[in-house]
């Protein structure tokens, strides 16, 4: 090897030491103390059902659900790209206990498409309840969502429906705007964020999931068991702290 190509090797290393490009958009510093990464312009951070209805006082209140909104709010300027979700059912949906004589909230049911867990009325379409949580200020977002407005079909992903067919548009929406790197995060982890994180995958997203910026409904091990689904599927589990938010840059 001549000296000017191990010159060469010797300064690409030491300045791989700094900076790591963790695929397109995403840089992170890789020292132990420096180990934040930079949400580039292809990267988007998805905010999932964070609405009246999954918080305290909310028709399927998940626990502590509340609690993600001052991260969400401190995580969005982070990013080029926010895009909000919202469950948006009609009155009778399918998902809906109530829509199904004899069943109870949490029972679970075989449809035409497979199972679904039976839900209170929740995220009925322009009540309260729907509305995406009082206290989320994220003025940032370029696209609210909405997902599970065809009555006899559930939406969990943010993707693809429950019949694992029927599109939202959002993989095209974001491919055609050059995004590739998705940051996931809001309610619950175990339903909509995990669905939505598959599904990312699926499509070939490069796919985080922020997990103090998400709480789960944990319904019979259904927390454990999608983080453990989410992991084999390549999905990368992260903390707000890891994000390089301008305070936290500027700071450097
Ligand atoms: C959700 C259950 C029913 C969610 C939505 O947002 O995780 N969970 N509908
Ligand atoms: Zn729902």
């Amino acid at each position: 090897m001549s000296m000017n190509r191990r010159a060469a090797l010797r300064a690409l290393c030491s300045t791989a030491a700094y900076t790591m490009v963790l695929g397109p958009g995403v840089s992170s510093r890789s020292r132990a103390d420096e180990s934040r990464i930079k949400p580039g312009a292809s990267s988007a951070l998805i905010i999932v059902d964070v609405q009246n209805c999954f918080v305290q006082g909310g028709t399927l209140a998940v626990a502590h659900g509340e609690d993600v909104v001052s991260v969400i709010n401190g995580l969005a300027p982070a990013f080029q790209n926010v895009i909000l979700t919202q469950d948006w059912h009609p009155p009778g949906h399918t998902s809906f206990a109530s829509s199904h004589p004899g069943k109870q909230p949490f029972d679970t049911i075989t449809l035409p498409y497979g199972n679904q867990v039976l839900w209170p009325d929740h995220c009925v379409q322009g009540t309260p309840d729907a509305a995406l949580d009082t206290d989320l200020h994220v003025p940032e977002a370029q696209l609210v969502l909405r997902k599970g407005f065809h009555k006899d079909i559930d939406s969990y992903s943010a993707f693809r429906e429950a019949d694992h067919r029927t599109p939202t548009g959002l993989g095209a929406y974001l491919k055609e705007r050059g995004i590739k790197t998705l940051f996931v995060c809001g309610l619950a982890t175990d339903f909509c964020v995990a669905w939505t994180a598959l599904d990312a995958r699926s499509l070939g997203f490069d796919t985080y999931v922020i997990e103090d910026a998400c709480r789960g409904i944990d319904l019979k091990g259904s927390l454990a068991a999608a983080w453990k689904k989410m992991r084999s599927h390549g999905v990368k589990r992260i903390q707000s702290a890891n994000i390089a938010t301008d305070s936290t840059d500027s700071a450097r």
